[in-house]
């Protein structure tokens, strides 16, 4: 309908207030339209049809051997997986004992290198059980009973001021990181019906051959994780192994200044770190990982601060120029000396620390890599 004026050409009351209306609704339609609807494509650029699908996202899991790498991917497991049902937790106790056993095995092997002795005859009756290693390995074969009189034997064992001291000297040989946990859990893990708890599975070490490959949809993503074994053979197939990787995680750990590689030999020792730096470096000059982020995690962050206080950097890298024993002075220079390996390789690295047995832990540093991935797939595909 025509909208009316008054008969002298003055807009009436009426008219005024249709077109005022009028007026309201046309700027709300236009402020609809600009917040609301899709961007149209511009003049003859085709239009970006917006994906349903999810991203996909392929990661490399990569470091020195003893690393965390494989702790890292039982937490994704834990966190985007299926967890550890009952038949996958039985499935560890075999390589749990083994931790356990060859661990003792180990110290009481050592006792005679540092000049010490078990203090008492129980003591020494102890060590002699877990020195031949052919018995213990008899108990971790399939069906075989728990042999009971070892658990006050580890218990006595570990109490002994001599295997103390092997302990104190634990970095000269390579005693796994958690051996102190499984001997304090003696007890239950030689009951003939244990079954590992998720902390024991996490804190397991048990070593990766070849590639272990993980799948893992998240809301927006499925990101499928490669984890490589990281001694020295296996270190060999890394580039082959993986086509066109979208990020790669570099693991070194902050605790293995003091320690030196498991696989040099007597005569050619080399430092942990050092070998981890030079991993690294290889790493960031293989072609098929020029254009991907690279995120470095330093991990062990607990053995680090309980190491921290009581062995001195300087000792092991002689550049360093902090206070010996100040945490925060020697986790920079430990990051600076990485952060150096990247600048001489003209790459840029996110670096984040963690503790990889730690689940909280891990979900934050997961959380800031899967958002930087996406992020980082997103610019990618706007590029294509
Ligand atoms: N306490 C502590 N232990 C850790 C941490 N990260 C890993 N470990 C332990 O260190 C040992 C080695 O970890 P793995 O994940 O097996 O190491 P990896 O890098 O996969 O080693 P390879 O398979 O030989 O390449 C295991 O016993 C882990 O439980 C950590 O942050 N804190
Ligand atoms: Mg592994």
């Amino acid at each position: 309908m025509p909208q009316r004026e008054d008969d002298a050409g003055q807009p009436s009351a009426r008219s005024i207030w249709v077109r005022l209306r009028n007026t309201i609704e046309h700027v709300l339609r236009c402020l609809f339209t600009f917040f609301f609807s899709s961007p149209r494509p511009r003049n003859n650029s085709p239009a970006r049809e917006v994906s349903t699908e999810k991203q996909e996202a392929r990661l490399l899991v990569l470091g020195a051997s003893d690393t965390g790498k494989s702790t890292f991917m039982r937490q994704m497991q834990l966190l985007c997986g299926h967890g550890y049902p009952v038949h996958e937790r039985l499935r560890h106790q075999p390589h749990i004992r083994r931790n356990l056993l060859e661990s003792l095995h180990k110290l009481v092997s050592h006792l005679a290198a540092y000049g010490a002795q078990p203090a008492t005859p129980e003591a020494q009756e102890a060590a002699q059980a877990f020195l031949a290693w052919e018995d213990l390995e008899g108990l971790l074969s399939e069906g075989a009973l728990m042999d009971k009189t070892l658990i006050p034997k580890a218990q006595t064992l570990w109490a002994d001021p001599g295997i103390q001291e092997v302990y104190r000297r634990r970095s000269d040989f390579h005693l796994m990181t958690n051996a102190e946990y499984f001997i304090a859990y003696a007890e239950r893990i030689l009951q003939d019906e244990y079954l590992p708890t998720v902390e024991d599975i996490l804190r397991m070490r048990y070593v990766t051959r070849g590639v272990v490959e993980h799948r893992h949809e998240l809301k927006n993503m499925i990101i499928t994780m490669y984890d490589m074994g990281g001694q020295r053979p296996e270190r060999e197939n890394w580039a082959r192994q993986i086509l066109d990787p979208s990020a790669i995680l570099f693991l070194a750990s902050l605790s293995e200044f003091d320690q030196n590689v498991e696989e040099a030999t007597e005569y050619e020792p080399r430092n942990r770190m050092v070998e981890s730096m030079e991993i690294f470096a290889e790493v960031l000059k293989y072609p098929a990982f020029q254009n991907i982020p690279v995120i470095l995690i330093l991990n062990k962050n607990d053995v680090f601060r309980a190491k921290i206080k009581e062995v001195a950097i300087r000792q092991f890298f002689q550049d360093f120029v902090g206070a010996d024993y100040d945490e925060n002075a020697v986790r920079e220079y430990i990051t600076k000396r990485y952060e150096q390996i990247t600048e001489d390789h003209k790459r840029n690295i996110m670096v984040r620390y963690t503790e990889a047995t730690d689940t909280r832990d891990f979900q934050d540093v997961f959380s800031f890599v899967s958002d930087f991935v996406s992020r980082f797939l997103l610019r990618r595909g706007a590029l294509f």
